[in-house]
């Protein structure tokens, strides 16, 4: 079968001269530009790691369920590029591609997110570039999240340098919606059929819906130390109690978590 592009230049022919001593500046150069970013990238994760930490020592609940971060893969950032329009210079890739260093916080509520959002963007160290809301203001595909773009300093040996790492936070059931659409979107490279659309439309809503009834939930069960189990409904007490006994606030909470599920 005949390939659908044009063949690449067959490089063994290509006479014009490589200049070694640019490859290795470039090299050089590129791997010091990405290191910058994964050190950006590590303080943020540390950041959020030491109030994971925090909360799992001193309190009962933890609004962090999950950290990933992750570095622009070469390919992917050269992608980028293109599709902006980038110029071939470190400076105008800084500028134009945000989210070469990211980082994602999975929350099990919304109220944890928003909570996650202020003790990370309330650090003084760090400076707030943008703030897009989509769980405020959903995509049209259905998307949820709310990102930010922070600059952190970063500590090297000639001095302080400021790197732009995006911050993605969402609950569970949003992730799960995400990485399924993500995983969509690739395999229809972009082109997803139109009921298709409709139902991840209608699944992100689901998600929506079930974050919505979880935070009710929990709402109603995070008082119980202090107003005791006759604060429940007769709904959740009857799932909940057996007994006299009164079950721990955490296990509490995984059962809701179930009675929610069904
Ligand atoms: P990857 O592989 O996750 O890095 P930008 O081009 O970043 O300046 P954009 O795309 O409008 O402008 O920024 P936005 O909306 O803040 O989105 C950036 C990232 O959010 C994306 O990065 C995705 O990770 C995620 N995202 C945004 N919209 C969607 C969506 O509809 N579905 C899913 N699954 N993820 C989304 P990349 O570079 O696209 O991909």
């Amino acid at each position: 079968m005949e390939p659908h592009h044009a063949p690449l230049p067959d490089l063994a022919d290509d006479d014009s001269v490589i200049r070694i001593g640019d490859l290795r500046t470039l090299r050089h150069d590129f791997t010091r530009f990405m290191m910058r970013h994964r050190f950006g990238m590590e303080e943020v994760v540390t950041k959020l790691t030491i109030l994971r930490d925090e909360f799992a020592l001193l309190h009962q609940t933890n609004p962090i369920e999950h950290v990933a971060s992750r570095l622009k893969s070469p390919d992917s950032l050269a992608e980028k590029m293109q599709r902006k329009g980038t110029q071939p210079t470190f400076a105008s890739m800084r500028e134009t591609i945000t989210d070469i260093a990211g980082v994602r916080v999975t929350c099990s509520f919304v109220s944890d997110v928003h909570r996650v959002f202020e003790l990370l963007t309330g650090q003084s160290d760090l400076k707030v570039i943008d703030v897009r809301d989509y769980i405020a203001t959903p995509k049209q595909n259905g998307y949820r999240s709310l990102h930010t773009l922070i600059e952190v300093p970063v500590y090297l040996s000639d001095g302080t340098v400021p790197v732009t790492v995006e911050v993605q936070l969402r609950t569970i059931a949003m992730d799960f919606w995400a990485s399924l659409e993500h995983k969509i979107h690739y395999k229809y490279r972009g082109l997803v059929p139109d009921d298709l659309q409709a139902r991840l439309r209608e699944a992100a809503d689901a998600a929506h819906a079930l974050d919505t009834r979880m935070e009710a939930l929990h709402d109603e069960v995070k008082h119980l130390g202090e107003d005791g189990v006759e604060s429940l409904t007769e709904e959740i007490r009857g799932e909940l109690v057996t007994g006299d006994e009164l079950v721990p606030t955490q296990a509490l909470i995984e059962q809701l978590r179930r009675l929610a599920g069904d």
